[in-house]
């Protein structure tokens, strides 16, 4: 598995699928999510309005992952997955680090050859960047997959400095 880290827009991401920091209602927002769902399409919202039917009427719980079509961006998945709130009082990293486990493993299932996550929880969830990139990094390096090519595309300057250290 190669693990590489990049500056930028996980919407501009050429992969076979793209994991998106949604919220258990499935129904979109801010950050990441906002963004995805801009680029694309209302596909995307359609397909999660679906799995809350079929599924997910009572939301998708923290630390899962579900897959939907990627619409118009140039992925063939994305893949939802619902990060935790950060919590100073309670350790809430076995619930991020699931994030990141389970979309590799619904992605796995579906075939993906390539995967771009960006930071799950260290935006409006509050999670600091130095323990999100720790999570992030060795969590995907600790789980198996078939998954060749596994990026994290991080927006902003302290975000990707966190991430070059975790990847030491
Ligand atoms: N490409 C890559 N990373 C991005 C992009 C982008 N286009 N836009 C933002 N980020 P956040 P969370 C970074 O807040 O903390 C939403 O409203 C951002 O700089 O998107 O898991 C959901 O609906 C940060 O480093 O996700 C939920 O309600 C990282 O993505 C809630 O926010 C994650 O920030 C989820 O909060």
């Amino acid at each position: 598995m190669d693990i590489s880290i990049l500056r930028g827009d996980i919407t501009r991401q050429r992969v076979d699928t793209i994991v998106n920091a949604a919220n258990s209602s499935l129904l979109g927002g801010g950050g990441v999510d906002g963004a995805i769902h801009r680029a694309g399409g209302p596909a995307i919202l359609d397909a999660c309005r679906d799995l809350r039917a079929a599924k997910y009427g009572r939301g998708l719980p923290t630390g899962q992952a579900v897959a939907t079509t990627a619409g118009r961006l140039h992925a063939r998945w994305v893949v939802h997955t619902v990060g935790p709130v950060y919590s100073p009082a309670e350790d809430r990293s076995a619930l991020l680090a699931s994030c990141y486990r389970e979309s590799l493993k619904v992605a796995g299932d579906l075939g993906a050859a390539s995967i771009a996550f960006p930071a799950v929880s260290a935006g409006v969830y509050g999670w600091p960047a130095p323990s999100a990139a720790d999570i992030a990094v060795s969590t995907v390096r600790e789980t198996a997959t078939d998954i060749a090519d596994v990026r994290f595309v991080l927006f902003n300057d302290e975000v990707y400095a966190a991430f070059e250290q975790a990847m030491g």
